[in-house]
């Protein structure tokens, strides 16, 4: 009988789901860093903003592209890693953003930490779903998304999106969302800005 020995994947070896960090380990990672400097105009306190150190990192993005950036059927991952912290008392968030390929859907799903995630439609209804370690979420096309850290240490998340998805970040840049996340004197608080 022939059999078969099964290797490791050859270029992306192991997520850490064990220890719950969900770093990515292998060869082929990419790591995107956002920090305040990088996300001008995404607070509502802009001069906020601009008061705080720019080298402050408030998120960090670890990729793996098995396929070049465009190719049609295939899938993209990654892991983001989203600090607690606010600017003028907005949470720290995600730059949010529709996909440029408007039809394309996508996963994330959370590792550790707590959060909202904002999704809104075209005609900019909103609504926010919790993430919490197991919590998967299915983001259909022609909707924006955006996460919020509204806890106190890091937001783990996962993500899966299709290859020919790309990135549409100038609609929420010169429109924004429908809704900011606050932190309140009972929590968090999702406020319409229409
Ligand atoms: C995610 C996001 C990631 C960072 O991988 O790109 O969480 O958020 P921004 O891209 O909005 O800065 C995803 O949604 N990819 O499509
Ligand atoms: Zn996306």
């Amino acid at each position: 009988m022939q059999t078969i020995p099964p290797t490791l994947a050859p270029s992306l070896a192991a997520v850490d789901f064990d220890g719950a960090t969900g770093l990515l380990h292998g060869a082929s990672v990419v790591e995107d860093v956002r920090t305040l400097g990088d996300l001008a105009g995404v607070f509502e306190a802009e001069s906020a903003r601009a008061a705080l150190d720019p080298s402050t990192v408030a998120y960090r993005v670890q990729c793996y592209f098995p396929v070049a950036d465009g190719t049609e059927g295939g899938l993209f991952f990654g892991c983001t890693f989203l600090e607690p912290g606010d600017v003028g008392g907005e949470y720290f968030m995600t730059k949010g953003h529709f996909h440029a390929k408007r039809d394309t859907a996508e996963f994330y799903w959370g590792i550790r930490g707590e959060g909202l995630l904002l999704l809104m439609n075209e005609d900019r209804t909103i609504r926010a779903e919790r993430i919490q370690p197991g919590s998967l979420h299915y983001i259909p096309g022609r909707v924006a998304h955006r996460m919020v850290n509204t806890g106190t240490e890091t937001l783990t998340f996962g993500a899966c999106w299709p290859s020919d998805a790309g990135h549409d970040y100038a609609t929420i840049r010169d429109e924004g969302f429908s809704a900011r996340v606050f932190k309140g004197p009972d929590g968090p608080e999702i406020r319409r800005r229409d």
